[in-house]
Order: C-alpha cells, then sequence, then structure tokens
C-alpha cells in the first residue's frame, strides 16, 4: 500500500536529507517542505511534537525524530538487515553516524567565532579521524554490514556532503571503505535521481 508522506524541515540537506533519501530510494513521491528560520520556524515550533524538525506526516499523522523516521522507512524497504543482530548492527551504525554530525553541527552552528574555531580544530585533527578510522573498519565490500545495503550506508551518504563542507576537506579520502560505500549508494539510480534534482545547498 502507497503512503503520502509529507517532510517538513529547513531549507538544508541535515538530519533531513537521510529521510529525503529513503524516500527517493523507496519511489515515494512526497512533498519536500522547506521551512524558513527566521519568518516561519517560530510560529510553527511549539505546534511540533519535541519542538524541532524534520517531522514527517505520513497520511495526515505526524512523527518525528529522524533516526526512528529512517529506521521506520528502512524497514519498509528491506534495508534493516536480515537479523535482529544485523539489525542491532546497522542501528549502532546509524547512532555512530548521527554522534559524529552532531559533534560537527556544534561547530557550524556557533556564532561566537572563537569558540567556533577551537570546535573546529578539535573536530578536525581528533573527533572526526576517530569516528572516520572506526566506521572504515566496520565495512567490507562497500557496506557497512555483512557487504549487503543497509539504511546505514544510506544515512551515510545523506550526511556526507554537509559533514564534507562543514568540515572543508575531503572526508573519505584516506578511507577507502567508506568511499566505496558511498559510491555504491550514489550509483543506485533513484539515488542518484534525486541527488541530480536536489537544491543544491552547502549543509
Ligand atoms: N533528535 C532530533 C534532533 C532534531 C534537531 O536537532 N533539529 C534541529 C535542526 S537539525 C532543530 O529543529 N532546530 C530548531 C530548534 O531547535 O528550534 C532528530 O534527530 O530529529
Amino acid at each position: 500500500m502507497s503512503h503520502q508522506y509529507k517532510l517538513t524541515y529547513f531549507n538544508v540537506m541535515g538530519l533531513g536529507e537521510p529521510i529525503r533519501f529513503l524516500l527517493s530510494y523507496g519511489g515515494n513521491k512526497f512533498e519536500d517542505i522547506r521551512v524558513d528560520r527566521q519568518n516561519e520556524w517560530p510560529k510553527m515550533k511549539p505546534d511540533t511534537p519535541f519542538g524541532q524538525l524534520p517531522i514527517l506526516e505520513i497520511d495526515g499523522k505526524i512523527y518525528c525524530q529522524s533516526v526512528p523516521i529512517c529506521r521506520y522507512l528502512a524497514k519498509q524497504l528491506d534495508l534493516i538487515g536480515k537479523t535482529d543482530l544485523d539489525a542491532l548492527r546497522i542501528d549502532s551504525i546509524v547512532e555512530a553516524l548521527y554522534d559524529l554530525r552532531k559533534q560537527v553541527a556544534l561547530f557550524y552552528r556557533e556564532t561566537n567565532p572563537q569558540i567556533a574555531a577551537a570546535k573546529k580544530e578539535q573536530v578536525l585533527t581528533e573527533i572526526l579521524p576517530f569516528y572516520l578510522n572506526k566506521l572504515n573498519n566496520f565495512a567490507n565490500n562497500g557496506y557497512f554490514v555483512d557487504g549487503q545495503l543497509s539504511y546505514a550506508d544510506i544515512f551515510f551518504a545523506a550526511i556526507h556532503d554537509s559533514l564534507a563542507n562543514a568540515c572543508g576537506i575531503e572526508i573519505t579520502k584516506d578511507y577507502e571503505n567508506l568511499k566505496k560505500i558511498r559510491e555504491n549508494v550514489l550509483s543506485i539510480p533513484k539515488i542518484k535521481e534525486w541527488v541530480d534534482k536536489r537544491p543544491k545547498l552547502e549543509f
């Protein structure tokens, strides 16, 4: 049964992009609402479940929290692994990617230039290499878990560009496995179609 999807987020890739990738992978049409942070958001915020975006409306009902939304879509698309233990491994990778993205967001959202520079330095020299190295070691055969496409691979490819642009570096340069995962995901026709047509944004 096909559902009606309406995604509401800001006009950035951010936490909305993994959801957009998964909806596109599933061949779902979705309304891609992009809220203006200054003018529209303050009025909308009190009416959202936890005062944050993204939210996904499915057949008129509102759901929130990006990772559970991704996991729900991934389950529909058979992208959560074959066993509960595979699912656990896949979820762990996604949570690690989420943690990494959060650390990067801390510096690019920081408004004090000195604090932002210090946080960026720490991300570039410690946090990013730590996570990328570990994630790279998890991967094999171009995928994070069991040599098969899962929503962890899609999540990584979807957050890659905003991470790379925020850090100002080619983040997969020294990490062959991660590079391969991204290439595999971006070569999926429905994802490629989305990436080609999406708004061109930095984050
Ligand atoms: N745990 C939430 C975090 C959502 C979140 O941090 N949203 C930010 C944008 S990335 C937001 O809504 N910021 C505006 C605000 O808090 O007023 C999720 O993953 O969906």
